[in-house]
């Protein structure tokens, strides 16, 4: 029993959300070989490999030591045929022909490219690739192509929405944010949220928050944005909410969800940022993402949109599989005794789950 307790104190979970990931990957070398992969079928729309490399991605990203041997897969969970040959693979010759064949491969080279930019999705690099086109130029030199206004704002901020954004940055948009927000409702709260609240370094845009302790307050907020100060803005869409009272979350692993958002690109005055190395150009175009979250929500928000997107996945694989309860982005519903479960906060929602409670820097799953 004494070892039964001892193997189990060890066992690797299957799920992201009973493992701990911060940042600091032992691992990188083969999990950024594995993630190409992962992206790749994502290209591809192969939903089965995809996860089958992102599952044993994650895993690799939780282990507190470097895999220095096949041996050290055994027992490990997620290590399916095709990543196991990649491992061995770097293990060998300190990279993977696989994945350095797949980075000069032109569909892939193509893909990635266009869908960096803010507003063009898989459909859209698919035609362009189809239709010839191998770089950003080509397609913004092409005569008959129709661009919807998303696409026409991410191509023209490109370069800067590309080139990541630090904390520093994140810091400062949060301030223009919360401003902003504080002079529509004075006691409406902003969060931070997504990879920053993870802990991250650097991110490809800024996701934040806005919620009010009285509800329904929130609901005018975002259609002020123009209120913003002059030049700020340089893009916004609205989405509005498309919510349903008691609505039964789905099975379906599906991030969307039916919140009012905004997702807009800023101009952030290089002054503002502190630290900031002035180069030619005294400001850069930002990536912000405003979510309006009703109070009884905002727990639920708050997990959903901290991600990784992995982690989240596998939140709600695990209260699927193991809990009968479908989780999603606003309620977590049992079906067994057939009620919805009610959260203040994060934690409460992993004590709904049976899970132990991880930190938002411990889910860089
Ligand atoms: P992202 O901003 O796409 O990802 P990130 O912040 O983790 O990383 P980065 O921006 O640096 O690339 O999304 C944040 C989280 O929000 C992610 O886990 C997915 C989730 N999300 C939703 O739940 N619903 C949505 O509609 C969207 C767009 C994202
Ligand atoms: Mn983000
Ligand atoms: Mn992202
Ligand atoms: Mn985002």
């Amino acid at each position: 029993n004494k070892t039964m307790e001892k193997i189990s104190l060890f066992t690797i979970s299957q799920y992201a959300c009973q493992r701990r990931t911060t940042l600091n990957n032992k691992n990188k070398i083969f999990t950024d070989a594995l993630e190409i992969l992962a992206e790749n079928c994502e290209f591809n729309e192969n939903e089965r490999s995809y996860v089958v490399f992102a599952r044993a991605t994650s895993v690799l990203k939780s282990l507190p030591y470097a895999i220095s041997s096949m041996t050290m897969l055994e027992g490990l969970p997620n290590m399916e045929v095709q990543p196991r040959a990649i491992i061995e693979e770097i293990l060998e010759d300190g990279k993977s022909s696989t994945v350095e064949s797949l980075l000069c491969d032109e569909r892939y080279k193509a893909t990635k490219l266009f869908t960096s930019i803010f507003g063009v999705g898989l459909k859209t690099a698919d035609r362009w690739y189809r239709l010839g086109f191998r770089t950003l130029e080509e397609v913004q030199a092409a005569k008959d192509l129709k661009f919807t206004k998303m696409q026409k704002a991410g191509l023209m901020y490109c370069e800067d929405i590309s080139s990541f954004v630090n904390k520093a940055e994140a810091h400062a948009v949060g301030q223009i944010i919360e401003k902003f927000v504080h002079k529509c409702v004075p006691n409406a709260t902003v969060t931070l949220t997504g990879g920053f609240r993870r802990g991250k370094e650097i991110g490809h845009d800024v996701d934040f928050l806005i919620t009010c302790p009285e509800e329904g307050k929130e609901e005018g907020i975002l259609h002020k944005v123009h209120s913003l100060p002059q030049g700020l803005l340089l893009y916004y869409d609205i989405i509005e909410s498309t919510m349903e009272k008691n609505k039964i979350p789905s099975k379906q692993y599906d991030v969307m969800d039916k919140f009012q958002k905004c997702f807009m690109i800023l101009k952030l005055n290089n002054t503002l940022v502190q630290n900031s190395d002035l180069n030619f150009k005294d400001w850069k175009a930002i990536r912000v993402d405003l979510v309006i979250v009703p109070i009884q929500q905002y727990a639920y928000a708050l997990l959903g949109w901290s991600g990784s997107r992995h982690f989240e996945r596998d939140l709600r694989r695990f209260s699927y599989h193991e809990k009968r309860m479908n989780l999603d982005n606003h309620v977590l519903y049992d079906k067994t005794k057939k009620v919805f479960l009610t959260a203040k906060t994060e934690e409460e929602i992993f004590a709904h789950l049976g899970l132990e409670y991880i930190e938002p820097w411990e889910r860089n799953a």
